[in-house]
Protein backbone atom coordinates (compact mmCIF):
# COMPACT_ATOMS: atom_id res chain seq x y z
CA UNK A 1 0.00 0.00 0.00
CA UNK A 2 1.50 3.47 -0.88
CA UNK A 3 1.57 6.18 1.93
CA UNK A 4 1.24 9.80 1.93
CA UNK A 5 1.50 12.60 3.79
CA UNK A 6 -2.15 12.93 5.14
CA UNK A 7 -3.46 17.15 5.77
CA UNK A 8 -6.36 16.10 6.87
CA UNK A 9 -5.26 17.73 10.38
CA UNK A 10 -5.01 20.71 8.38
CA UNK A 11 -8.48 20.92 6.84
CA UNK A 12 -9.71 20.16 9.72
CA UNK A 13 -7.62 22.83 11.44
CA UNK A 14 -9.63 25.58 9.00
CA UNK A 15 -12.58 24.61 10.03
CA UNK A 16 -13.67 21.56 7.46
CA UNK A 17 -16.80 19.28 8.71
CA UNK A 18 -15.30 16.01 7.79
CA UNK A 19 -11.56 14.70 7.39
CA UNK A 20 -10.15 13.65 4.22
CA UNK A 21 -8.29 9.78 4.44
CA UNK A 22 -6.70 8.95 7.43
CA UNK A 23 -3.43 8.97 7.90
CA UNK A 24 -1.48 6.08 5.70
CA UNK A 25 -4.66 5.05 4.63
CA UNK A 26 -5.62 3.08 1.01
CA UNK A 27 -5.23 5.65 -1.99
CA UNK A 28 -8.78 5.74 -3.17
CA UNK A 29 -9.56 8.41 -5.80
CA UNK A 30 -12.44 9.53 -6.15
CA UNK A 31 -12.47 10.09 -1.83
CA UNK A 32 -15.36 8.84 -0.37
CA UNK A 33 -17.63 9.79 1.90
CA UNK A 34 -16.89 7.92 5.07
CA UNK A 35 -13.81 5.60 5.45
CA UNK A 36 -12.94 3.63 8.50
CA UNK A 37 -10.32 1.69 8.80
CA UNK A 38 -10.32 -1.93 11.24
CA UNK A 39 -7.66 -4.33 12.40
CA UNK A 40 -6.77 -6.98 10.19
CA UNK A 41 -6.63 -7.91 6.00
CA UNK A 42 -7.79 -10.41 4.01
CA UNK A 43 -6.47 -12.11 1.23
CA UNK A 44 -7.97 -12.99 -2.07
CA UNK A 45 -6.61 -16.34 -2.87
CA UNK A 46 -7.87 -19.88 -5.32
CA UNK A 47 -10.63 -20.21 -3.46
CA UNK A 48 -11.85 -17.16 -3.32
CA UNK A 49 -15.57 -17.22 -4.99
CA UNK A 50 -17.64 -13.93 -6.03
CA UNK A 51 -21.59 -14.44 -4.78
CA UNK A 52 -24.53 -12.53 -6.30
CA UNK A 53 -27.23 -12.18 -4.27
CA UNK A 54 -29.65 -11.86 -7.51
CA UNK A 55 -29.31 -12.21 -11.36
CA UNK A 56 -29.56 -8.39 -11.85
CA UNK A 57 -25.70 -8.48 -10.25
CA UNK A 58 -23.90 -10.91 -12.47
CA UNK A 59 -22.55 -8.24 -15.23
CA UNK A 60 -20.72 -6.73 -12.26
CA UNK A 61 -19.53 -10.07 -11.27
CA UNK A 62 -18.51 -10.96 -14.12
CA UNK A 63 -16.96 -7.69 -14.78
CA UNK A 64 -15.32 -8.10 -11.68
CA UNK A 65 -13.99 -11.44 -12.55
CA UNK A 66 -12.22 -9.77 -15.68
CA UNK A 67 -10.96 -7.22 -13.58
CA UNK A 68 -9.30 -9.98 -11.08
CA UNK A 69 -8.04 -12.12 -13.99
CA UNK A 70 -4.15 -10.96 -13.41
CA UNK A 71 -4.82 -12.97 -10.00
CA UNK A 72 -7.36 -15.81 -11.23
CA UNK A 73 -6.97 -16.02 -14.97
CA UNK A 74 -9.51 -15.64 -17.36
CA UNK A 75 -12.52 -18.04 -15.53
CA UNK A 76 -11.90 -17.47 -12.15
CA UNK A 77 -13.03 -16.97 -9.55
CA UNK A 78 -16.36 -19.15 -9.64
CA UNK A 79 -19.33 -17.03 -9.65
CA UNK A 80 -22.12 -18.67 -7.34
CA UNK A 81 -25.64 -17.48 -6.07
CA UNK A 82 -26.53 -17.36 -2.60
CA UNK A 83 -28.89 -19.46 -1.63
CA UNK A 84 -31.82 -17.66 -0.50
CA UNK A 85 -32.80 -17.59 2.21
CA UNK A 86 -28.55 -17.05 3.04
CA UNK A 87 -27.60 -19.33 5.13
CA UNK A 88 -25.85 -17.50 8.67
CA UNK A 89 -23.18 -17.36 9.30
CA UNK A 90 -22.21 -16.23 6.12
CA UNK A 91 -19.75 -18.42 4.08
CA UNK A 92 -16.55 -17.09 4.31
CA UNK A 93 -13.31 -16.40 1.66
CA UNK A 94 -16.01 -15.12 -0.60
CA UNK A 95 -16.90 -11.74 -2.41
CA UNK A 96 -20.37 -11.00 -1.63
CA UNK A 97 -22.00 -8.84 -4.34
CA UNK A 98 -25.60 -8.20 -2.70
CA UNK A 99 -28.33 -5.47 -3.63
CA UNK A 100 -29.98 -6.20 0.42
CA UNK A 101 -28.47 -3.24 1.83
CA UNK A 102 -28.25 -1.97 5.37
CA UNK A 103 -31.42 0.46 6.11
CA UNK A 104 -29.73 3.32 6.50
CA UNK A 105 -27.53 3.79 3.33
CA UNK A 106 -28.24 6.44 1.36
CA UNK A 107 -30.56 5.48 -1.78
CA UNK A 108 -27.74 6.05 -3.80
CA UNK A 109 -24.67 4.63 -1.75
CA UNK A 110 -23.24 2.02 -1.63
CA UNK A 111 -21.60 0.07 1.52
CA UNK A 112 -18.25 -1.70 1.73
CA UNK A 113 -16.91 -4.06 4.18
CA UNK A 114 -13.79 -5.99 4.43
CA UNK A 115 -13.01 -8.25 7.56
CA UNK A 116 -10.46 -11.48 7.33
CA UNK A 117 -12.92 -13.29 6.40
CA UNK A 118 -14.16 -11.62 3.17
CA UNK A 119 -15.67 -8.95 1.22
CA UNK A 120 -19.09 -7.53 1.00
CA UNK A 121 -20.38 -5.02 -1.11
CA UNK A 122 -23.99 -3.79 -0.94
CA UNK A 123 -26.07 -1.27 -2.59
CA UNK A 124 -29.44 -0.84 -3.82
CA UNK A 125 -28.82 -1.39 -7.72
CA UNK A 126 -25.95 -2.90 -9.77
CA UNK A 127 -24.42 0.91 -10.83
CA UNK A 128 -23.78 1.35 -6.82
CA UNK A 129 -22.40 -2.07 -6.35
CA UNK A 130 -20.22 -1.54 -9.42
CA UNK A 131 -18.77 1.85 -8.05
CA UNK A 132 -18.25 -0.37 -4.84
CA UNK A 133 -16.09 -2.65 -7.08
CA UNK A 134 -14.11 0.62 -8.27
CA UNK A 135 -13.09 1.09 -4.77
CA UNK A 136 -12.52 -2.27 -3.90
CA UNK A 137 -9.91 -2.42 -7.23
CA UNK A 138 -8.28 0.42 -5.90
CA UNK A 139 -7.86 -0.94 -2.76
CA UNK A 140 -5.34 -4.35 -4.34
CA UNK A 141 -1.85 -3.53 -5.16
CA UNK A 142 -1.51 -1.52 -8.08
CA UNK A 143 -0.10 -5.61 -10.05
CA UNK A 144 -3.98 -5.58 -10.92
CA UNK A 145 -3.47 -3.37 -13.14
CA UNK A 146 -0.53 -4.94 -15.29
CA UNK A 147 -1.79 -7.31 -17.93
CA UNK A 148 -0.12 -10.13 -16.34
CA UNK A 149 0.51 -10.07 -12.86
CA UNK A 150 4.09 -10.21 -10.75
CA UNK A 151 3.70 -14.50 -9.63
CA UNK A 152 4.82 -13.70 -6.23
CA UNK A 153 1.90 -10.84 -6.00
CA UNK A 154 0.16 -10.83 -2.62
CA UNK A 155 -3.66 -10.01 -3.29
CA UNK A 156 -4.10 -8.83 0.20
CA UNK A 157 -6.70 -5.80 1.20
CA UNK A 158 -6.89 -3.90 4.37
CA UNK A 159 -9.78 -4.55 6.90
CA UNK A 160 -12.27 -1.35 6.35
CA UNK A 161 -15.83 0.32 6.38
CA UNK A 162 -16.48 2.58 3.34
CA UNK A 163 -19.47 4.38 3.03
CA UNK A 164 -19.81 6.55 -0.16
CA UNK A 165 -21.90 8.07 -2.52
CA UNK A 166 -21.98 10.37 -5.12
CA UNK A 167 -22.20 14.52 -4.46
CA UNK A 168 -23.42 14.94 -8.37
CA UNK A 169 -25.03 12.54 -10.85
CA UNK A 170 -23.55 14.16 -14.03
CA UNK A 171 -20.06 13.12 -13.68
CA UNK A 172 -18.86 13.55 -17.72
CA UNK A 173 -16.22 13.70 -19.96
CA UNK A 174 -16.39 15.20 -23.19
CA UNK A 175 -14.25 13.58 -26.09
CA UNK A 176 -14.15 15.47 -29.11
CA UNK A 177 -14.02 13.25 -32.21
CA UNK A 178 -14.55 15.37 -35.09
CA UNK A 179 -11.05 17.33 -35.03
CA UNK A 180 -9.15 14.11 -33.99
CA UNK A 181 -10.55 10.60 -34.42
CA UNK A 182 -10.46 8.10 -32.00
CA UNK A 183 -10.63 4.88 -33.31
CA UNK A 184 -13.63 2.13 -31.77
CA UNK A 185 -10.80 0.77 -29.44
CA UNK A 186 -9.77 4.00 -28.40
CA UNK A 187 -13.51 5.31 -27.32
CA UNK A 188 -13.97 1.55 -25.07
CA UNK A 189 -10.38 2.43 -23.30
CA UNK A 190 -11.52 6.31 -22.59
CA UNK A 191 -14.95 4.65 -21.25
CA UNK A 192 -12.68 1.79 -19.02
CA UNK A 193 -10.74 4.57 -17.64
CA UNK A 194 -13.95 6.75 -17.13
CA UNK A 195 -15.33 4.32 -14.86
CA UNK A 196 -12.29 3.24 -13.10
CA UNK A 197 -12.99 6.73 -11.39
CA UNK A 198 -16.52 5.90 -11.11
CA UNK A 199 -17.61 9.06 -13.74
CA UNK A 200 -20.77 7.94 -15.58
CA UNK A 201 -21.57 10.44 -18.55
CA UNK A 202 -19.64 10.48 -22.26
CA UNK A 203 -20.69 13.50 -23.96
CA UNK A 204 -19.74 12.37 -27.36
CA UNK A 205 -18.71 15.53 -29.64
CA UNK A 206 -19.52 14.13 -32.93
CA UNK A 207 -19.98 16.75 -35.50
CA UNK A 208 -17.84 19.43 -36.75
CA UNK A 209 -16.66 21.96 -38.99
CA UNK A 210 -13.26 19.41 -39.74
CA UNK A 211 -15.44 15.96 -39.74
CA UNK A 212 -18.65 14.50 -39.56
CA UNK A 213 -17.85 10.91 -38.11
CA UNK A 214 -21.76 9.28 -37.14
CA UNK A 215 -23.16 7.55 -40.08
CA UNK A 216 -26.46 8.34 -41.21
CA UNK A 217 -28.07 6.25 -43.83
CA UNK A 218 -30.58 8.83 -45.01
CA UNK A 219 -27.66 11.47 -45.44
CA UNK A 220 -24.89 8.75 -46.82
CA UNK A 221 -22.86 12.00 -47.81
CA UNK A 222 -22.00 12.98 -44.43
CA UNK A 223 -19.70 10.08 -44.34
CA UNK A 224 -18.77 9.93 -47.69
CA UNK A 225 -17.31 13.58 -48.12
CA UNK A 226 -17.58 14.88 -44.55
CA UNK A 227 -15.54 12.32 -42.55
CA UNK A 228 -11.75 12.97 -44.30
CA UNK A 229 -10.19 16.15 -44.89
CA UNK A 230 -7.62 17.45 -46.84
CA UNK A 231 -4.73 16.65 -44.62
CA UNK A 232 -4.60 17.23 -40.36
CA UNK A 233 -4.22 21.32 -39.95
CA UNK A 234 -2.19 19.97 -36.70
CA UNK A 235 1.59 21.05 -36.82
CA UNK A 236 2.41 17.57 -35.05
CA UNK A 237 0.66 15.53 -37.58
CA UNK A 238 1.57 17.16 -40.98
CA UNK A 239 1.38 13.86 -43.12
CA UNK A 240 -2.30 13.70 -42.07
CA UNK A 241 -4.29 12.05 -45.19
CA UNK A 242 -7.16 12.57 -46.26
CA UNK A 243 -9.49 9.21 -45.60
CA UNK A 244 -12.61 8.75 -44.06
CA UNK A 245 -12.93 8.18 -40.46
CA UNK A 246 -16.39 7.79 -39.11
CA UNK A 247 -17.95 5.54 -36.76
CA UNK A 248 -20.87 3.25 -38.58
CA UNK A 249 -24.19 2.64 -36.91
CA UNK A 250 -23.46 -0.78 -35.80
CA UNK A 251 -19.81 0.51 -34.07
CA UNK A 252 -21.96 3.07 -32.34
CA UNK A 253 -24.46 0.64 -30.84
CA UNK A 254 -21.46 -1.36 -29.83
CA UNK A 255 -20.17 1.49 -28.34
CA UNK A 256 -23.26 2.44 -26.17
CA UNK A 257 -23.54 -0.93 -25.17
CA UNK A 258 -19.81 -1.45 -23.64
CA UNK A 259 -20.61 1.92 -21.83
CA UNK A 260 -23.88 0.78 -20.34
CA UNK A 261 -22.19 -2.08 -18.89
CA UNK A 262 -20.03 0.23 -17.09
CA UNK A 263 -22.87 2.49 -16.40
CA UNK A 264 -21.57 5.13 -18.54
CA UNK A 265 -24.40 6.40 -20.16
CA UNK A 266 -23.44 8.21 -24.00
CA UNK A 267 -24.65 11.78 -24.55
CA UNK A 268 -23.75 12.50 -28.09
CA UNK A 269 -23.78 15.93 -29.64
CA UNK A 270 -24.64 17.03 -33.08
CA UNK A 271 -23.87 20.36 -33.38
CA UNK A 272 -25.90 23.72 -34.97
CA UNK A 273 -26.62 25.62 -36.05
CA UNK A 274 -22.33 26.38 -36.63
CA UNK A 275 -19.86 23.79 -36.51
CA UNK A 276 -21.07 22.60 -39.44
CA UNK A 277 -18.71 23.02 -42.14
CA UNK A 278 -18.39 19.20 -42.60
CA UNK A 279 -21.91 18.89 -43.35
CA UNK A 280 -22.09 21.67 -45.52
CA UNK A 281 -19.79 20.43 -47.43
CA UNK A 282 -21.02 17.05 -48.32
CA UNK A 283 -24.63 18.82 -48.85
CA UNK A 284 -24.12 22.11 -50.07
CA UNK A 285 -27.92 23.00 -50.44
CA UNK A 286 -28.07 23.20 -46.39
CA UNK A 287 -25.94 26.53 -46.49
CA UNK A 288 -27.11 30.25 -47.21
CA UNK A 289 -25.16 30.43 -50.72
CA UNK A 290 -25.66 26.98 -51.36
CA UNK A 291 -21.71 27.40 -52.81
CA UNK A 292 -19.67 24.24 -52.73
CA UNK A 293 -17.32 24.22 -49.91
CA UNK A 294 -14.55 22.05 -48.73
CA UNK A 295 -14.16 20.16 -45.35
CA UNK A 296 -12.65 22.58 -42.64
CA UNK A 297 -8.76 22.32 -42.47
CA UNK A 298 -8.36 25.09 -40.00
CA UNK A 299 -9.22 25.41 -36.73
CA UNK A 300 -11.34 28.43 -35.12
CA UNK A 301 -15.16 29.73 -35.40
CA UNK A 302 -16.33 29.22 -39.05
CA UNK A 303 -18.89 31.70 -40.79
CA UNK A 304 -20.51 28.86 -43.19
CA UNK A 305 -23.15 27.80 -40.56
CA UNK A 306 -26.75 26.08 -41.69
CA UNK A 307 -29.12 28.30 -43.07
CA UNK A 308 -31.97 29.04 -41.20
CA UNK A 309 -34.38 30.12 -43.66
CA UNK A 310 -34.06 26.73 -45.57
CA UNK A 311 -37.00 24.52 -44.68
CA UNK A 312 -34.82 21.44 -46.05
CA UNK A 313 -32.00 22.82 -43.40
CA UNK A 314 -35.06 21.47 -40.74
CA UNK A 315 -35.64 18.37 -42.15
CA UNK A 316 -32.77 17.32 -42.64
CA UNK A 317 -31.74 18.05 -39.00
CA UNK A 318 -34.94 15.82 -37.57
CA UNK A 319 -33.99 13.26 -40.42
CA UNK A 320 -30.32 13.43 -38.80
CA UNK A 321 -32.05 13.46 -35.60
CA UNK A 322 -34.18 10.65 -36.25
CA UNK A 323 -31.53 8.31 -36.34
CA UNK A 324 -29.35 9.59 -33.66
CA UNK A 325 -32.24 8.84 -31.11
CA UNK A 326 -32.59 5.26 -32.74
CA UNK A 327 -28.76 4.90 -31.55
CA UNK A 328 -28.85 6.57 -28.71
CA UNK A 329 -31.32 5.73 -25.49
CA UNK A 330 -29.75 8.29 -23.49
CA UNK A 331 -32.79 11.11 -22.72
CA UNK A 332 -30.58 13.94 -23.33
CA UNK A 333 -28.78 14.71 -26.85
CA UNK A 334 -26.79 17.72 -27.17
CA UNK A 335 -27.03 19.76 -29.81
CA UNK A 336 -24.78 22.26 -29.78
CA UNK A 337 -25.41 25.81 -30.13
CA UNK A 338 -22.21 27.80 -29.81
CA UNK A 339 -20.40 29.68 -31.56
CA UNK A 340 -22.36 30.35 -34.62
CA UNK A 341 -21.41 34.24 -36.35
CA UNK A 342 -24.57 35.73 -38.00
CA UNK A 343 -22.45 36.69 -41.21
CA UNK A 344 -24.35 34.67 -43.47
CA UNK A 345 -27.51 34.85 -42.17
CA UNK A 346 -27.72 38.67 -42.54
CA UNK A 347 -27.17 38.50 -46.30
CA UNK A 348 -29.30 35.72 -46.69
CA UNK A 349 -32.77 36.63 -48.20
CA UNK A 350 -34.32 33.20 -46.94
CA UNK A 351 -33.31 34.08 -43.30
CA UNK A 352 -34.29 37.29 -43.83
CA UNK A 353 -37.68 35.79 -44.84
CA UNK A 354 -37.78 33.88 -41.99
CA UNK A 355 -37.17 36.79 -39.51
CA UNK A 356 -39.70 39.29 -41.15
CA UNK A 357 -42.02 35.92 -40.94
CA UNK A 358 -42.24 34.88 -37.78
CA UNK A 359 -41.82 38.58 -36.45
CA UNK A 360 -38.01 37.98 -34.87
CA UNK A 361 -36.09 41.20 -33.97
CA UNK A 362 -32.53 39.78 -35.34
CA UNK A 363 -30.46 37.20 -36.48
CA UNK A 364 -29.79 36.29 -32.63
CA UNK A 365 -33.60 35.60 -32.13
CA UNK A 366 -33.39 34.02 -35.21
CA UNK A 367 -31.02 31.60 -33.93
CA UNK A 368 -33.25 31.00 -30.79
CA UNK A 369 -36.38 30.47 -33.29
CA UNK A 370 -34.08 27.70 -35.07
CA UNK A 371 -33.06 26.09 -31.58
CA UNK A 372 -36.58 26.24 -30.65
CA UNK A 373 -37.60 23.98 -33.79
CA UNK A 374 -35.25 20.88 -32.32
CA UNK A 375 -35.46 21.35 -28.88
CA UNK A 376 -39.67 20.98 -29.25
CA UNK A 377 -38.86 18.23 -32.12
CA UNK A 378 -36.58 16.37 -29.53
CA UNK A 379 -39.27 16.49 -26.42
CA UNK A 380 -42.22 15.76 -28.66
CA UNK A 381 -40.19 12.65 -28.98
CA UNK A 382 -39.65 12.26 -25.12
CA UNK A 383 -35.82 13.56 -24.93
CA UNK A 384 -34.08 16.67 -23.49
CA UNK A 385 -31.81 19.24 -25.16
CA UNK A 386 -28.16 20.06 -23.50
CA UNK A 387 -27.58 23.08 -25.54
CA UNK A 388 -23.77 25.39 -24.38
CA UNK A 389 -24.36 28.33 -22.23
CA UNK A 390 -25.12 30.46 -25.24
CA UNK A 391 -28.69 29.76 -24.97
CA UNK A 392 -29.30 32.12 -21.84
CA UNK A 393 -28.25 34.99 -24.00
CA UNK A 394 -31.11 33.94 -26.37
CA UNK A 395 -33.56 33.66 -24.11
CA UNK A 396 -34.05 30.30 -24.40
CA UNK A 397 -35.34 28.61 -21.08
CA UNK A 398 -38.12 25.91 -21.31
CA UNK A 399 -36.79 22.37 -20.69
CA UNK A 400 -32.94 22.79 -22.03
CA UNK A 401 -30.16 21.76 -20.25
CA UNK A 402 -27.65 24.08 -20.36
CA UNK A 403 -23.79 23.57 -19.83
CA UNK A 404 -21.50 26.48 -18.76
CA UNK A 405 -18.56 26.51 -20.50
CA UNK A 406 -17.66 30.38 -21.17
CA UNK A 407 -15.77 30.75 -17.19
CA UNK A 408 -17.57 30.01 -13.94
CA UNK A 409 -18.59 33.41 -12.33
CA UNK A 410 -20.08 33.36 -8.78
CA UNK A 411 -24.25 33.91 -8.49
CA UNK A 412 -25.90 36.29 -10.28
CA UNK A 413 -23.69 36.77 -13.55
CA UNK A 414 -22.22 33.35 -14.15
CA UNK A 415 -24.17 31.17 -16.56
CA UNK A 416 -24.38 28.61 -14.42
CA UNK A 417 -25.94 30.61 -11.56
CA UNK A 418 -28.07 32.65 -14.21
CA UNK A 419 -29.60 29.06 -15.55
CA UNK A 420 -29.96 27.75 -12.09
CA UNK A 421 -31.95 31.41 -11.28
CA UNK A 422 -33.94 30.32 -14.80
CA UNK A 423 -34.55 26.85 -13.03
CA UNK A 424 -32.92 25.58 -15.42
CA UNK A 425 -30.36 22.11 -14.92
CA UNK A 426 -27.07 23.02 -15.12
CA UNK A 427 -23.22 21.29 -15.98
CA UNK A 428 -20.82 22.72 -15.87
CA UNK A 429 -17.40 22.59 -17.65
CA UNK A 430 -15.77 26.08 -17.65
CA UNK A 431 -12.56 26.96 -19.57
CA UNK A 432 -9.98 27.03 -19.28
CA UNK A 433 -9.89 25.33 -15.86
CA UNK A 434 -12.13 21.79 -17.04
CA UNK A 435 -10.60 21.91 -20.52
CA UNK A 436 -8.41 19.37 -20.66
CA UNK A 437 -6.70 20.72 -23.87
CA UNK A 438 -5.49 24.00 -22.54
CA UNK A 439 -1.76 23.45 -21.72
CA UNK A 440 -0.76 22.61 -18.26
CA UNK A 441 2.01 25.35 -17.37
CA UNK A 442 2.41 28.51 -19.58
CA UNK A 443 5.77 27.27 -20.77
CA UNK A 444 7.16 24.46 -22.16
CA UNK A 445 10.95 23.41 -22.50
CA UNK A 446 12.40 24.94 -25.76
CA UNK A 447 9.07 26.65 -26.50
CA UNK A 448 5.63 27.67 -25.45
CA UNK A 449 2.68 25.97 -26.00
CA UNK A 450 0.84 28.09 -28.81
CA UNK A 451 -3.15 27.95 -27.46
CA UNK A 452 -5.37 28.25 -24.86
CA UNK A 453 -4.99 29.62 -21.43
CA UNK A 454 -3.04 27.08 -18.98
CA UNK A 455 -4.50 25.01 -16.02
CA UNK A 456 -2.88 23.05 -14.36
CA UNK A 457 -4.16 20.10 -11.59
CA UNK A 458 -4.48 22.36 -8.73
CA UNK A 459 -6.79 25.01 -10.68
CA UNK A 460 -8.56 21.83 -11.93
CA UNK A 461 -9.01 20.98 -8.62
CA UNK A 462 -10.17 24.17 -6.97
CA UNK A 463 -13.44 24.68 -9.07
CA UNK A 464 -16.21 24.10 -7.00
CA UNK A 465 -19.29 23.23 -9.50
CA UNK A 466 -21.96 25.00 -7.25
CA UNK A 467 -21.37 29.01 -7.97
CA UNK A 468 -20.40 30.76 -5.49
CA UNK A 469 -23.37 32.91 -3.62
CA UNK A 470 -25.75 30.27 -5.23
CA UNK A 471 -29.13 30.72 -3.28
CA UNK A 472 -29.15 26.61 -1.66
CA UNK A 473 -32.13 25.77 -2.80
CA UNK A 474 -30.85 26.02 -6.45
CA UNK A 475 -28.16 23.87 -5.68
CA UNK A 476 -30.21 21.43 -6.89
CA UNK A 477 -29.72 22.54 -10.36
CA UNK A 478 -26.12 21.67 -10.85
CA UNK A 479 -26.38 18.40 -12.15
CA UNK A 480 -23.08 17.97 -12.04
CA UNK A 481 -19.71 18.59 -14.44
CA UNK A 482 -17.89 17.54 -17.43
CA UNK A 483 -13.97 17.42 -18.40
CA UNK A 484 -13.78 18.60 -22.17
CA UNK A 485 -11.16 16.63 -24.48
CA UNK A 486 -11.15 18.96 -27.15
CA UNK A 487 -8.45 17.74 -29.70
CA UNK A 488 -7.78 20.96 -32.05
CA UNK A 489 -4.64 19.70 -30.97
CA UNK A 490 -4.84 16.45 -29.33
CA UNK A 491 -4.47 13.27 -31.67
CA UNK A 492 -5.34 10.28 -29.30
CA UNK A 493 -1.51 9.99 -28.88
CA UNK A 494 -1.47 12.62 -26.11
CA UNK A 495 -4.85 11.80 -25.16
CA UNK A 496 -3.07 10.54 -21.81
CA UNK A 497 -0.41 13.33 -21.57
CA UNK A 498 -3.58 15.86 -21.38
CA UNK A 499 -6.54 14.15 -19.66
CA UNK A 500 -4.22 12.75 -16.78
CA UNK A 501 -3.62 14.01 -13.74
CA UNK A 502 -6.54 16.58 -14.28
CA UNK A 503 -9.28 14.68 -14.87
CA UNK A 504 -8.79 12.95 -11.53
CA UNK A 505 -9.37 16.46 -9.87
CA UNK A 506 -12.78 16.79 -11.95
CA UNK A 507 -14.07 13.09 -10.96
CA UNK A 508 -13.43 13.99 -7.30
CA UNK A 509 -14.73 17.25 -7.52
CA UNK A 510 -18.06 15.73 -9.00
CA UNK A 511 -18.25 12.47 -6.72
CA UNK A 512 -16.49 13.10 -3.58
CA UNK A 513 -17.86 15.32 -0.34
CA UNK A 514 -17.10 18.89 -0.48
CA UNK A 515 -16.01 18.90 3.01
CA UNK A 516 -12.64 17.75 3.88
CA UNK A 517 -11.50 18.84 0.50
CA UNK A 518 -7.93 20.06 0.87
CA UNK A 519 -5.39 20.43 -2.48
CA UNK A 520 -2.54 19.08 -0.46
CA UNK A 521 -4.10 15.74 0.97
CA UNK A 522 -5.63 15.25 -2.60
CA UNK A 523 -2.26 15.35 -4.81
CA UNK A 524 -0.82 13.42 -1.83
CA UNK A 525 -3.06 10.74 -3.52
CA UNK A 526 -2.79 11.26 -6.89
CA UNK A 527 0.96 11.00 -6.46
CA UNK A 528 0.64 7.76 -4.92
CA UNK A 529 -1.56 6.84 -7.65
CA UNK A 530 1.03 7.37 -10.53
CA UNK A 531 2.33 3.98 -10.07
CA UNK A 532 -0.77 2.45 -10.83
CA UNK A 533 -1.53 4.95 -13.60
CA UNK A 534 1.54 3.27 -15.18
CA UNK A 535 0.36 -0.32 -14.94
CA UNK A 536 -2.64 0.85 -16.44
CA UNK A 537 -0.76 2.30 -19.47
CA UNK A 538 -1.41 5.87 -18.93
CA UNK A 539 1.11 8.15 -19.92
CA UNK A 540 0.39 11.28 -17.81
CA UNK A 541 1.05 14.62 -18.06
CA UNK A 542 2.43 16.92 -15.68
CA UNK A 543 0.78 18.35 -12.84
CA UNK A 544 2.70 21.39 -12.42
CA UNK A 545 5.80 22.96 -14.38
CA UNK A 546 8.22 20.66 -12.01
CA UNK A 547 7.25 18.18 -13.63
CA UNK A 548 8.07 18.66 -17.27
CA UNK A 549 11.56 17.15 -16.80
CA UNK A 550 10.01 13.64 -15.74
CA UNK A 551 6.78 14.10 -17.93
CA UNK A 552 7.70 13.93 -21.85
CA UNK A 553 4.89 15.39 -24.84
CA UNK A 554 4.13 12.39 -26.89
CA UNK A 555 3.60 14.97 -29.44
CA UNK A 556 6.51 16.50 -29.86
CA UNK A 557 7.09 20.16 -30.68
CA UNK A 558 3.73 21.98 -31.33
C1 LIG B 1 -14.49 26.33 -27.70
S1 LIG B 1 -16.59 24.96 -25.88
C2 LIG B 1 -15.36 25.44 -28.34
C3 LIG B 1 -14.80 24.26 -29.01
C4 LIG B 1 -13.30 24.28 -29.06
C5 LIG B 1 -12.77 24.70 -27.71
C6 LIG B 1 -11.26 24.67 -27.63
C7 LIG B 1 -17.36 25.22 -27.11
C8 LIG B 1 -18.77 25.12 -26.90
N1 LIG B 1 -16.72 25.53 -28.25
O1 LIG B 1 -15.33 24.15 -30.32
O2 LIG B 1 -12.83 23.01 -29.38
O3 LIG B 1 -13.22 26.01 -27.41
O4 LIG B 1 -10.80 24.80 -26.32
Amino acid sequence: MKRFINLALLAFGLGAAAPALAADGPVLIPRPQKLEMKEGTFTLNAQTAIYIRTEELRPVAEYLRAALAPIFGANAPEIKRTPNPAPAPAPDNIILLSNRTPENLAPEGYALTISPKGINIRARSAEQIFYGVQTLLQLLPDAIESKTAPADAKWTVPCLNITDQPRFSHRALLLDCGRHFFSVDEVKRVIDLMARYKMNVLHWHLTEDQGWRIEIKKYPRLTEVGSSRMGENSKMYPDGKSKPAFYTQDQVREIVAYAASRFVKVVPEIEMPGHAQAALASYPELSCTGAPIEVSTHWGVHKDVYCAGNEKVLQFQKDVLTEVMDLFPSKEIHIGGDECPKDRWQACPKCQARIKAEGLKDEKELQSWFIRQITGFLSDHGRRAICWDEVLEEGLHEGIVVQEWRGHKPAPEGSAAKAAAFKMDVIVSPAPTWYLDMPMVKDKKGGKYTWGRPANLADAYALEPIPQGLAPELHKYILGGEGCVWTEHIAPVRFDYFTFPRVLAIAENLWSPAEGKAFAEFYGRVKAHYPRLERMGVNYGPAFAEDLKTRQDPGGEL
